[in-house]
């Protein structure tokens, strides 16, 4: 099997979302973090026969270029795309940038292989044009393929997919088969919100609470985070929802400033309590196989 990290570059709206969900077929809400504080950033996983793509989101350059262009350059071009297999180079449009040159030094200094994927190609009329830019773009960088694909209209992906695949190493699969994000912002999210709990009610109620994140969205500026707490009874739910919700606003905005420090980003958390028989057992057993804590 080949499974590997793909970074996606390119400037904002030349696609990369578009083309994430469409590879993945799955839509996948995605983040773009500030740069000085984003790493990799996992936003979707793909498995089949021929391996596994983790595919990453990288941080875009914004309308302030000039001020963002180092940021970008150091952060992306060196850490982000340390420890990456494939860059995905996407463009809009027939023509680059300025500082696209430099940022091709980086990528050749790291030698890591790049894909060029022109996308949006169901809005170029003249096809013509479109063979020619792939001419002068092989003399601009030794990509190892040109795609030009329509995220949108879900045109070549399967090429560009059996490219990114080819490319990656050859290595044990990193993630479940079936697992197609990752997961531990979420994870984070529901061992902070327990943290909180158990600190306030830990004395009266030691296992019987469980935390469930039932939705995470990312946006630009903000992360919505849906968590269910499970107890086993309503006498539990009471105590965790507290004295006219109290309890239950307390710890949503503990955990959200936590949550919000880990994440580096805004967080909307929403609470609820949901009374659910027979979770705690399963916990236990989970817990007997050192699953859990
Ligand atoms: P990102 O900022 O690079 O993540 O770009 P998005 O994926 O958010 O896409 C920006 C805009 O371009 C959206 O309105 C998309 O619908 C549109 N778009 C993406 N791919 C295509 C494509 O292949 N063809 C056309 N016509 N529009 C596209
Ligand atoms: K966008
Ligand atoms: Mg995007």
């Amino acid at each position: 099997m080949n499974c590997g990290y793909v970074a996606l570059i390119g400037r904002p709206n030349v696609g990369k979302s578009t083309l994430m969900n469409h590879l993945l077929g799955q839509k996948l809400s995605i983040t773009s973090r500030k740069p000085q504080t984003t790493r990799h950033r996992i936003l979707g996983i793909k498995t089949t026969a021929a391996g596994q793509a983790i595919f990453m989101d990288t941080p875009g350059m914004h309308s302030d270029e000039k001020k963002v262009l180092n940021r970008y350059l150091n952060k992306t071009a060196d850490s982000t795309l340390l420890g990456v297999d494939v860059v995905i180079w996407l463009l809009d449009g027939l023509y680059w940038h300025d500082y696209d040159e430099k940022i091709f030094k980086k990528l050749e200094q790291a030698g890591l292989p790049v894909i060029l994927a022109i996308n949006k190609v169901d809005k170029i009329k003249d096809k013509d044009a479109v063979l020619k830019f792939f001419a002068e773009a092989q003399q601009k960088y030794p990509f190892q393929h040109i795609v030009p694909v329509s995220a949108l209209k879900n045109t070549n992906l399967e090429l560009l997919e059996q490219h990114i695949m080819a490319l990656l190493p050859e290595a044990e699969l990193i993630y479940p088969e079936d697992q197609i994000t990752d997961r531990p912002e979420r994870f984070f999210a529901a061992e902070i919100i327990r943290e909180k709990l158990t600190r306030r009610l830990g004395d009266e109620l030691p296992y019987a609470l469980t935390v469930e994140i039932e939705r995470y969205e990312e946006f630009p500026e903000l992360c919505k985070i849906y968590a269910a707490i499970l107890v086993e009874r309503d006498s539990q739910k009471s105590i965790v929802i507290g004295k006219q919700g109290e309890m239950l606003k307390k710890v949503g905005s503990e955990a959200r400033v936590d949550i919000e420090k880990l994440i580096a980003q805004k967080v909307y958390l929403e609470l609820w309590v949901k009374v659910k028989k027979g979770w705690s057992d399963n916990e236990r057993a989970l817990q007997s196989l050192g699953f859990s804590d």
